[in-house]
């Protein structure tokens, strides 16, 4: 084994490690592995070989005054501690009986290998349930790079284990600042020769946008000269200034050479739709949410379990008798009012939509406007994809110590930036992702996962059952851009996969479907095996 005991020895060995990291990566994808490249996957494989937390440090360019951590493409991984990934490793194994779509995804398309030779990035949470996605493309024959989509989301023994397979580079932990997120992005969008992906899988679009920020920089490079209000699109900035200086065409040559992208999330698609209006989509795309089997499933009953477990684990708060008041009723804001009633709350919805508000009356809800429920709501959760949607003014008329949290994608819905600028708000941190906020109404609030998805921030997100069926749809969409010329629209999935990815997990809950007879096939006018709807059936 690898000469522990002498720490100078140990040290030589893991630089010379780090440097061959990109040939070996590049081997082992070919299951050719020489000598050296095998004594340094033993090398990898032991517990030795980890980075420390604080490595992002001496990532840092030293020769400039730049904040903007450096890339490292030759690195094989970083995460919070490797030693965590047998038991990632024992949860990912339990997952199994939970996803049927992913393992017969694998079953179906393992032999074929549709994604052989290409390169798949990720830009979605690093949980137990991604890594069962990310271990379902290796063996369809990508070669992978993933980084989580929320600074919050990770779970440290999912991406430990990812790590310790050596097969994806993985770069993500729980708990990243804002800078170490970007790094991470751009390190899993590049490959150890310095090359991009061949397609994408975003969550939420931050991976698009990088790709689509630095075309725009490539083109008019005076964007990096200016500053920005927004703190995070700052951060982007400047890490396509430093970007720049290195090639001033690397972004326009990655985006010519992706295929697509499979977009997880409402919000992530609502961007695409927007580039797409605007003409400015880089490339094709495929809206994976709006698949049936992920919006309506994943949306809905996946929140229904997440969010009460989220707010749960943060605050130990007894919901039920309980005013809650959730922002959005739609696919998200209907498994959020189903949860919080069925624990017993009162609950009040705002929405803008007549069609939504008139559901949620429907369901019996009171639908309300913020200005009315600020003051009498004890837990608040907004829901909409939307910003500013707790203003200052809300959260400066709230109750003492009532609850607000967000469950949309972007930690956007929430004026937190209120919080942080205002001279009079202190803050006390409780344990980690729960604020106490004191306001200059003298009240305080208690702030979960600093307005970022809270089920994701505070717990561990979806079950992995609800997200075999969102990431089935994901393997499909990935085949889909893998196999097929497509132009730069935004496509969904046709609805007969969306009818098979359903059937494939209802074994698993012991639900057997009615077939239909020749007879009554004909009477509907539909095939007895499919389609059951036309396109225009709303579920
Ligand atoms: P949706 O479009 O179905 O629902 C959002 C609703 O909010 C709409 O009905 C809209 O009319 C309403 N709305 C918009 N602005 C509003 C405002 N200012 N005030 C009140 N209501 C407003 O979207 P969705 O699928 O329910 O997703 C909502 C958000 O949650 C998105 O950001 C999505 O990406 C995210 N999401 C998160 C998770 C998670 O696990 N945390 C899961 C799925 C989706
Ligand atoms: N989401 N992922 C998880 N356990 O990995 N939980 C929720 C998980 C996804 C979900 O599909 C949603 O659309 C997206 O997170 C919002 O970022």
């Amino acid at each position: 084994m690898i000469p522990a005991a002498n720490p100078a020895v140990k040290d030589f060995f893991h630089r010379r490690v780090v440097s061959f990291m990109g040939s070996v990566r590049v081997d082992l994808s070919k299951r050719k592995c020489c000598k050296k490249g095998k004594l340094i996957l033993y090398y990898l494989l032991s517990e030795d070989f980890h980075f420390e937390r604080n490595i992002v440090e001496t990532l840092k360019d030293s020769n400039s005054k730049s904040k903007v951590l450096s890339i490292d493409p030759s690195l094989a991984y970083k995460v919070a501690d490797l030693s965590l990934a047998a038991w990632g490793r024992k949860e990912m194994k339990l997952a199994e009986n939970e996803m049927p779509g992913l393992m017969a995804v694998r079953q179906k398309y393992g032999k074929d290998k549709p994604l052989q030779g290409l390169k798949v990035m990720g830009s979605l949470h690093m949980t137990i349930q991604t890594a069962m996605l990310i271990e379902t493309l290796e063996p369809l024959g990508a070669d992978v790079r993933w980084a989580s989509c929320n600074i919050f989301s990770t779970q440290d023994h999912a991406a430990a284990a990812i790590a310790k397979a050596g097969r994806t580079a993985v770069f993500a932990w729980k708990g990243e600042t804002l800078e170490e997120y970007w790094w991470c992005t751009e390190q899993a969008l590049t490959w150890p020769d310095g090359s991009g992906p061949d397609m994408i899988v975003d969550d939420g679009g931050d991976a698009t946008m990088m790709v689509f920020q630095g075309i725009k920089v490539e083109k008019d490079p005076s964007l990096v000269e200016k500053k920005y209000d927004n703190k995070e699109f700052q951060i982007i900035m400047e890490r396509l200034g430093a970007s720049l200086k290195t090639s001033n065409d690397r972004w326009t040559k990655v985006a010519a050479n992706i295929r697509g992208v499979s977009e997880e999330t409402t919000t992530g698609v609502h961007r695409l739709y927007q580039m797409a209006q605007d003409g400015e989509l880089p490339f094709p795309a495929i809206n994976v949410n709006d698949s049936v089997t992920k919006s309506k499933f994943d949306n809905l009953y996946g929140c229904r379990e997440s969010l009460a477990d989220g707010i749960k684990r943060a605050t130990d708060v007894m919901v039920a008798g309980k005013v809650v008041v959730i922002c959005g009723y739609g696919d998200v804001g209907k498994g959020c009012g189903q949860s919080m009633r069925g624990l017993g709350a009162r609950v009040l919805i705002t929405e803008i939509d007549p069609i939504c508000a008139l559901q949620a009356v429907m369901e019996g809800y009171e639908v309300v406007t913020m200005e009315d429920a600020a003051k009498i709501g004890d837990i608040f959760i907004t829901a909409t994809g939307c910003c500013d949607v707790i203003g200052r003014e809300h959260l400066e008329q709230m109750k003492n110590e009532a609850i607000v949290c967000n469950i949309g994608h972007f930690d956007s819905e929430i004026d937190t930036n209120y919080l942080e600028t205002t001279e009079g708000c202190t803050r006390e941190n409780i344990k980690p992702q729960v604020d106490k906020w004191t306001l200059k109404s003298g009240r305080s609030i208690l702030l979960l996962a600093e307005g970022r998805l809270v089920n994701l921030g505070c717990a561990t997100g979806h079950p992995s059952f609800v997200m075999s069926n969102s990431f089935t749809n994901q393997c499909l969409a990935q085949i889909m851009l893998a196999t097929e010329q497509l132009e730069n629209k935004v496509y969904t999935l046709p609805k007969k996969l969306d009818e098979e990815v359903a059937r494939l997990h209802l074994g698993r809950l012991g639900a057997k479907v009615t077939k239909l007879t020749q007879q009554q096939a004909d009477y509907l006018g539909i095939p007895i095996d499919g389609l059951y709807k036309p396109e225009y059936y709303r579920y």
